[in-house]
């Protein structure tokens, strides 16, 4: 086995319709979740984002020019069942037919996301994931997305970061903030999804047996915060509870044990109906792909509950009374927006998964998010000097590489992201693109497009591995 990045190594970015498409009422779209959820004070809402629904032809030029061999994007549900089934809008199918035909004229591999947090609204107020009828409407769905798309895609993912839906539902939007019993609610709803998911890659086999399909989720590596052997032990359920449970199950068909056994504990466990358990098995997926931005680390739980629901600090407020409470390392830098910087977890994390699984992998996010500043360059155009991004990428690339040389098989890598976009629920201001949109929370500005440094950057980086 090559120890080496493959020749065809898939250099790529990645983006999501909600969070860059704008447009969200246009030609026939339906509501998600998203467009209905309620913002963060003082951040924009997901309406007009980079407005790429209009713009998508002159940012594909860019993403030619950036060099992209792939383009990691989502399809949006409600642009092609505005109300998650029923009938299709063919505007929908005709905005995504031209994305994917531009993207194969620049010789740029469309990896498509089938539903990247967006659930149709209509579907939500029938209780969303928690009915099972959603699952019937997601395959449905699914099916006419292959059956449009599928003589021209061979990469699909499908669901993105199902594992943060369930732990962090609300900064997300996702979470329906009614529920009873939340917890147990979600856990169910992660069941419906892992059966959605399921029977979906069990359907690509089916109608596009050439392509490939894999899931999405967030993993990280988890470090104890000392070698005391409780702080090992939190650790090691908090990965059980935040990484293994859900991969265990899209790879291996079974509950992670020690996450099951927390669920009981809880009493979080979901109802498994008679036939769950046979489709759940055999539907190993070809790939993994996950999405790395930062490590996490846990102690020993100091007996306080952690509030549930919060929108704030992702990975300091988790934590269950009893199991483990996040902690900050302090062996490590954070960003502005307060994620601690890992790029040696982020090889752990490469050689965890493989090592577990044995699978192809692909990272369909890693970036660094900043508030970036539109200045002269010395040339006197336009641009970001966003040096931190570059060191951000050059260390995560180099772990990538050594943990190929260690046997570790990765054939892509896919920056979030492509080009600016809104947050998950931090606003526009935190920026991940190589490409600037000009734009501000509140003020649209002209929206026009700036490559930053590290466009050029990157640009160099894949023009010179292409090469060697
Ligand atoms: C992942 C999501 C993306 C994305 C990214 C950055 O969790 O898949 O949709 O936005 O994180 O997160 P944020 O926007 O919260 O900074």
């Amino acid at each position: 086995k090559s120890r080496q990045l493959t020749p065809h190594f898939l250099w790529g970015a990645s983006t999501s319709a909600y969070q860059v498409e704008g447009a969200w009422d246009k030609d026939g779209k339906g509501l998600s979740v998203i467009d209905l959820a309620n913002h963060t004070e003082g951040v924009t809402d997901f309406k007009v984002c980079s407005d790429h629904y209009h713009r998508y032809k002159e940012d594909i030029k860019l993403f030619a020019e950036l060099g992209l061999k792939t383009y990691r994007f989502s399809i949006s549900w409600t642009r092609i069942y505005p109300t998650g089934r029923g009938d299709i809008n063919k505007a929908g199918i005709a905005f995504y037919d031209s994305l994917i035909n531009e993207l194969l004229n620049y010789g740029i591999e469309p990896f498509v996301t089938l539903y990247h947090f967006d659930l149709p609204q209509a579907l939500a107020e029938q209780g969303g994931w928690g009915n099972r009828e959603t699952i019937d409407a997601f395959i449905e769905y699914v099916r006419t997305v292959f059956n449009h798309f599928g003589d021209r895609v061979k990469f699909w993912l499908t669901i993105n970061e199902q594992n943060m839906m369930i732990l962090h539902g609300n900064a997300l939007g996702t979470q329906d903030t009614s529920l009873a019993d939340p917890m147990k609610a979600l856990y169910q709803e992660n069941h419906h999804m892992l059966l959605a998911q399921a029977q979906v890659v069990k359907l690509c086999r089916q109608v596009l047996p050439t392509a490939k399909i894999g899931p999405a989720p967030n993993i990280v590596s988890i470090y104890p915060a000392s070698s005391h052997p409780e702080d090992i032990l939190a650790a090691n359920t908090y990965s059980a509870i935040r990484n293994w449970l859900y991969l265990d199950m899209a790879v291996f068909g079974r509950y992670n044990t020690i996450a099951w056994n927390f669920l009981e504990c809880r009493g979080w466990t979901p109802t498994i109906e008679k036939g769950d358990m046979e489709i759940l098995a055999n539907a190993a997926p070809d790939f993994i792909a996950f999405n790395y931005y930062t490590s996490q680390t846990v102690t020993r739980s100091s007996g306080e509950e952690v509030e549930k629901g919060h929108t704030g600090d992702q990975h300091l407020t988790v934590g269950e009374s009893g199991f483990y409470t996040a902690s900050r390392n302090t062996h490590l830098k954070v960003n502005e927006f307060g994620w601690e910087v890992d790029p040696v977890g982020f090889r752990m994390t490469l050689r965890e998964i493989y090592d577990r699984y044995q699978l192809p992998l692909i990272v369909t996010e890693n970036g660094l998010g900043a508030f970036d500043e539109l200045v002269k360059d010395e040339q006197g155009n336009l641009s970001v000097e966003d040096n931190y991004r570059i060191d951000f990428l050059r260390q995560h690339i180099e772990q990538m590489r050594l943990a190929t040389e260690e046997g570790v098989e990765v054939f892509g890598f896919c920056p979030w992201s492509a080009i600016d976009l809104v947050s998950t629920h931090q606003g526009c201001s935190k920026r991940y693109g190589f490409i600037y949109v000009n734009r501000d929370e509140f003020d649209l500005k002209d929206l026009a497009r700036y490559c930053k440094k590290s466009f050029y950057w990157y640009q160099q980086v894949i023009s010179t591995e292409a090469k060697e």
